[in-house]
């Protein structure tokens, strides 16, 4: 089976996405994800410009050879942009595969190890009575495990409160925002690490010990804070506590390691396997937090994962808005497949964005299920996407009081 097209297609219904939609001789499709938030424009010019070429007249069935070769071949290996192109190309060949064997592509990584995926959604909120406000809202849309990120006295904005749409579409702007510049955000640890706890207490106090409960420092702690951060949240029983530092010095997490037993995930911005090498065999993280699109695609998060799983090391993959609902799909199969399998994050996409893609994934109490479509079991309704183009779009950036430029 030859691959004849692959199209790179941009739509925008309510943020931008980049899909890559391969089509077979005997007339198979497969559908991958190849979006990276605020640099959109450059995976579509890698994948039109380096890597459809190379595709046509390659044997669609062959993964791995053509994920190396796409590796192997280009020299300059890793990076968001390259990985998000392999991606693209790694989960439309399973999802052709999936659709010719006439199989999910659950099926194909060895069948279903559990009945559903417990996802984790996002509360949010400036004041505690708005927090509990979004709480109480997840748990009402069917959400069992809940993200909690708030507002800290004495900053405008902060990371995780969605900052420009409101209502259904809400999710699928934030954390980005349309516009020609990134917005600047205002930042300070020390307050930031005063209040958190203060309000792990008052969430626990209001819904009790038992609800999953996750925390996102975005990679704005130093080793030691994030060491402190650690312990102070301790008695609140956090699921997991997520890119405490900066991702690049992955020794820092040996020294948060040494002080806190609160749960650890990391790697939403890592692109391949090796980066979290270290980090699997030291047993410095619990959770891997790569996402299919930025990883690599379908192929090697199960690589990572069948490491992972020596280690006891679970999977929290990413789930954003930014994911599309073919990334989203791509791991939820390979969620549904592994038996190290730890939590699903699942934020909604808007209504336009669903008219685009049309897909049969399942969320009932609690659980994500992939479906049983052949493939991937999403498709792209291209004209529908057409009538929504490319917005140049930012995710904000940090200053500190100073006017230092801080992580976001
Ligand atoms: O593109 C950046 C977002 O995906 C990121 O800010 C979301 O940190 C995130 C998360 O955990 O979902
Ligand atoms: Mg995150």
């Amino acid at each position: 089976m030859k691959i004849v097209t692959a199209d790179v297609i941009v739509t925008s219904p309510n943020r931008n996405f980049v899909t890559l939609k391969i089509t077979t001789d005997e007339g198979l499709t497969g559908l991958g994800d190849a979006t990276l938030n605020g640099r959109e424009l450059a995976v579509v010019s890698y994948l039109r410009d380096h890597v459809v070429p190379l595709l046509i007249g390659r044997d669609a069935d062959r993964i791995e050879d053509t994920w190396q070769f796409l590796y192997r071949s280009g020299y300059w290996r890793r990076g968001p942009v390259t990985m998000a192109a392999i991606a693209a190309v790694d989960m439309a060949l399973w999802d052709i595969k999936g659709k010719a064997a006439q199989m999910p592509v659950y099926q194909l990584l060895g069948g279903a190890s559990r009945d559903g995926l417990m996802a984790y959604g996002h509360a949010s909120g400036t004041s505690l009575p708005a927090l509990f406000d979004s709480i109480r809202e997840h748990q009402e849309q069917g959400y069992r495990s809940i993200r909690v990120q708030t507002g800290v006295p004495g900053l405008k904005s902060i990371y995780g409160i969605a900052a420009q749409s409101t209502g259904e579409e809400r999710y699928d702007h934030e954390p980005a925002q349309r516009g020609a510049y990134p917005a600047e955000e205002d930042w300070d640890t020390r307050a930031y690490l005063r209040h958190l706890p203060t309000v792990f207490e008052a969430v626990r106090h209001e819904f009790g010990p038992d609800l999953p409960l996750l925390h996102d420092g975005h990679h704005r702690m130093t080793p030691i804070q994030a060491a402190k951060l650690g312990k102070s949240l301790e008695p609140y029983d956090l699921f997991w506590l997520e890119d405490c530092t900066p991702a690049e010095n992955q020794e820092a997490l040996r020294l948060v390691r040494q002080h806190t037993t609160t749960p650890l995930a990391i790697g939403e911005i890592f692109n391949t396997v090796w980066d979290f090498q270290a980090l699997i065999k030291e047993q410095l993280i619990d959770y891997v937090r790569a996402a299919s699109t930025h990883f690599g695609g379908i192929s090697p998060l199960r690589k990572v994962m069948d490491y992972a799983a020596q280690y006891q090391v679970k999977s929290g993959f990413h789930g954003p808005t930014d994911i599309s609902p073919v990334g989203l799909a791509a791991q939820m199969h390979v969620g549904l497949a592994i038996h190290n399998f730890g939590i699903q994050e699942y934020m909604q996409h808007g209504a336009r964005t669903n008219a685009v893609f049309q897909q049969s994934f399942t969320f009932a109490d609690g659980y994500l299920h992939p479906g049983d479509l052949p493939g991937l079991g999403v498709e792209l309704d291209v004209d529908e996407a057409g009538r929504y183009p490319y917005e140049v779009a930012y995710l904000p950036y940090n200053r500190l009081a100073d006017g230092t430029v801080h992580d976001w």
